[in-house]
C-alpha cells in the first residue's frame, strides 16, 4: 500500500558548499517536515553544470552535501535523499517538458536573467531551459509540496503552469505542486554578511557562510560583517540591513525571539554582539559538521545510502514517465 501522505520534493545544487542560507531556508525546514509528509530530497547535479564545475570538485561536492545532508537531520530511513544524475528519468522527462514549455516563459525568469549576466561568456542552452528540468524533478514525484526559498517562487510556478498544460492536453497525469516558503523568523532569506542588500549565496564567498567552515573562520566572518555607523542592536530592515539580518541569524541559531535578543544586547554595542551571533551559529553548526565529516570518512556507507536512494526514487519516477510516454504517443519498447 501506497501512504496517503502528501510528498515533498525539493533539491539543492551541489554548486558549491552549503550555507547558512541554504540550511535555515531550506533544509532546517526540510528536516522538520520528515514526519508528516513523504519527503524526496535530491542532490541536483545536472542542475550544477547549467555552468561551469570543475568535475573533481563537482564530485567531491555531492558526496559532500549527503554526508551534510544526514548530518543536518535528514534521515534516509524517513525520505529519500538521491542524485539525480542517478535516475535517468529526470533528463528524459525534461525533453518532453520542454516541448509542453513557451520560449516566452523561460525568457521571462529573473534566475536566468541574472546568471545569463553573472556569466555572460557561457549563456547555455542548459541554463535557459534550467527550470524545465527543475518542473521534471518535481513532477516526476507527483509532488504536492516544494519548500523552497523566496527566489524560486517563480520556478515552482511555472512548474504548476507546465503540468496544467500537459493536463489540459493529455489529460490528468501530474499534481499540481505548490511552493511552500516558510519564513525564516522576520524575513525569509538570510542577507549575505558583505551586502545585506543581496541574499546570501554560495557563488558569494565573502558574504555567507558555510555549513563546513571552521569555528575561527565563522566568527571572523560575523567580526567582518557590514553593520551601519550607530551602535544600537535593533531591528529595522530599511534603515539597519546588516544589524537586522544579524539578528534574524542569531534568533535562528539560539532559538530566541527577537525582543529577547534585543533585551539582550541593549546597551552594549557590535562589538559584543556580533562574537555572540557568530557564537550561535558556532555551536548550531558544530555538531553537524562533526558528523558530517564522520561520515565523509566512510564512503561505502555513503555509496550504499545514495544507491538506495536512487533506487528507490526511480521506482517512482519510472511509474510517472511510463505514463507521460504512453500519453504523448510513443510506442510502447
Ligand atoms: P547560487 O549562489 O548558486 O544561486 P544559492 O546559495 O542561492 O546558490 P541554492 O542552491 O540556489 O543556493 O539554494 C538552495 C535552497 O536554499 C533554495 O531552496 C533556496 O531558495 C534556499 N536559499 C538559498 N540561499 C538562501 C538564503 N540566503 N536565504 C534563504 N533561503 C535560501
Ligand atoms: N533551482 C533550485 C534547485 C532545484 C530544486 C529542484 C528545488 C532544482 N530542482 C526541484 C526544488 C525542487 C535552486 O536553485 N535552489
Amino acid at each position: 500500500m501506497e501512504s496517503k501522505k502528501k510528498r515533498i520534493f525539493s533539491g539543492i545544487q551541489p554548486s558549491g558548499e552549503l550555507t547558512l542560507g541554504s540550511y535555515m531556508g531550506a533544509i532546517k525546514n526540510w528536516v522538520a517536515l520528515q514526519d508528516e509528509y513523504e519527503c524526496v530530497y535530491c542532490i541536483v547535479d545536472m542542475h550544477a553544470i547549467t555552468v561551469r564545475q570543475v568535475p573533481a570538485d563537482l564530485r567531491r561536492r555531492a558526496l559532500g552535501q549527503l554526508a551534510q545532508y544526514v548530518a543536518c537531520g535528514l534521515d534516509p530511513e524517513k525520505s529519500i535523499l538521491f542524485i539525480q544524475s542517478h535516475v535517468p528519468q529526470h533528463a528524459e522527462l525534461s525533453w518532453v517538458l520542454s516541448c509542453c514549455t513557451q520560449f516566452g516563459e523561460l525568457s521571462r525568469m529573473t534566475q536566468f536573467k541574472q546568471k545569463s549576466q553573472q556569466h555572460a561568456d557561457n549563456i547555455t542552452a542548459g541554463l535557459f531551459t534550467y527550470p524545465v528540468l527543475m518542473a521534471a524533478d518535481i513532477l516526476l514525484y507527483q509532488t504536492d509540496l516544494v519548500p523552497v526559498g523566496e527566489d524560486q517562487r517563480q520556478h515552482v510556478e511555472l512548474c504548476r503552469d507546465i503540468a496544467q498544460r500537459f493536463n489540459g492536453v493529455y489529460s490528468d497525469t501530474f499534481t499540481l505542486p505548490e511552493p511552500f516558503i516558510q519564513r525564516v523568523d522576520q524575513g525569509a532569506r538570510i542577507m549575505s554578511l558583505g551586502n545585506p542588500m543581496n541574499k546570501m549565496s554560495k557563488s558569494d564567498p565573502d558574504g555567507c557562510v558555510n555549513l563546513m567552515d571552521p569555528p575561527e573562520v565563522i566568527q571572523r566572518k560575523f567580526k567582518r560583517a557590514v553593520t551601519d555607523s550607530e551602535t544600537a542592536v535593533r531591528y529595522d530592515k530599511e534603515s539597519k540591513p546588516g544589524v537586522s539580518n544579524l539578528l534574524t541569524i542569531y534568533c535562528a541559531a539560539a532559538g530566541k525571539t527577537l525582543e529577547e535578543a534585543e533585551a539582550e544586547f541593549q546597551g552594549q554595542g557590535y562589538g559584543v554582539f556580533k562574537p555572540a551571533v557568530g557564537d550561535a551559529v558556532i555551536e548550531l553548526f558544530r555538531p553537524i559538521r562533526e558528523e558530517a565529516q564522520r561520515l565523509m570518512a566512510d564512503k561505502a556507507y555513503l555509496e550504499g545510502l545514495y544507491r538506495q536512494g536512487a533506487e528507490r526514487a526511480s521506482r517512482i519516477a519510472g511509474r510517472t514517465l511510463a505514463k507521460v510516454y504512453k500519453k504523448v504517443g510513443f510506442l510502447p519498447r
